[in-house]
């Protein structure tokens, strides 16, 4: 008797169990089609560089989605008002001994036209200007005028050959490594500098998009350019100053 009463509910949760799993299969599915759908989109056209120093971070669906996150930090209110009142002042005297450092080893001078890439307020373009470079500027995906305008180092809104020296210390939140690097060599003038402040040792914050564990891929990546030199700093957590002299061509 009380087999005959079991056995159609085991058929019965056989087939839903059956239906659930079809179900989940299909959901895993779809998913990964969608997936498949958002790597291929414009700015992925080049594969992305990815060696044994040079990790980029999983968990980025699409470049949109990449994007959000990097405003999410950006646009954090709480982290904006750190920015602009007490980071500010400390920040800009830190900037400004490395950016007078450069102008002492003739890499940065009061005419170099500058720019800042992924500057948020903008405290190293303050103290480009303070320094006496005057024709100076930074770009980040929110824009804090004057010091800062709208602009995607993945794509910046410059002209080829506009800069003198380009500094940056957001090189961890790229997450296409080689466009970030190729951006800088199209923008920068023959003969023109660019400083890059990254961490090797210590990994970086949760917004990062790559993580690097060496200047090799960095001095790979820097095709039409020179290694100036490579020198440890103590800048924000950030280990170490590579600077690139883009060739004469
Ligand atoms: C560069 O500008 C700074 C600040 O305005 C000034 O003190 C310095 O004399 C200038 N240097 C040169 C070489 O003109
Ligand atoms: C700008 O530079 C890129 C890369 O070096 C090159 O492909 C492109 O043709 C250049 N554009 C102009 C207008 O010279
Ligand atoms: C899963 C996912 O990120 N889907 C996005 C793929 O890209 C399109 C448009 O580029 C978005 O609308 C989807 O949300």
């Amino acid at each position: 008797m009380k087999t005959n009463q079991t056995k159609p509910p085991i058929l019965k949760y056989f087939l839903l169990s059956l239906f659930l799993s079809l179900a989940f299969i299909l959901l895993l599915l779809s998913f990964q089609f969608k997936y498949q759908q958002n790597t291929s989109n414009p700015t992925n056209e080049n594969p992305i560089y990815s060696s044994g120093d040079l990790k980029i971070r999983p968990g980025y669906t699409s470049y949109e989605s990449y994007i959000q996150r990097q405003l999410h930090k950006t646009l954090n209110p709480k982290l904006r008002d750190i920015w602009i009142t007490r980071d500010w002042d400390r920040k800009i005297q830190v900037f400004i001994q490395f950016f007078q450092d450069l102008k002492q080893k003739q890499l940065l001078f009061n005419e170099s036209k500058a720019l800042a890439i992924g500057a948020r307020v903008g405290q190293e373009v303050e103290a480009l200007r303070r320094v006496g470079v005057s024709d100076s500027v930074g770009i980040d995906l929110v824009p804090y005028p004057p010091l800062v305008i709208k602009g995607d180092f993945h794509n910046q809104p410059f002209e080829n050959e506009t800069f003198d020296y380009e500094f940056s210390n957001v090189f961890d939140h790229a997450l296409y490594p080689h466009k970030f690097v190729g951006e800088i060599e199209r923008t920068l003038k023959p003969r023109g500098v660019c400083v890059l402040h990254v961490a090797l040792s210590r990994r970086s914050d949760k917004y990062s998009a790559n993580d690097l564990y060496s200047v090799k891929p960095l001095v790979e990546m820097f095709k039409i350019s020179e290694v100036v030199h490579v020198r440890k700093v103590d800048g924000f957590g950030l280990d170490t100053e590579v600077v690139f002299r883009k060739k004469n061509q």
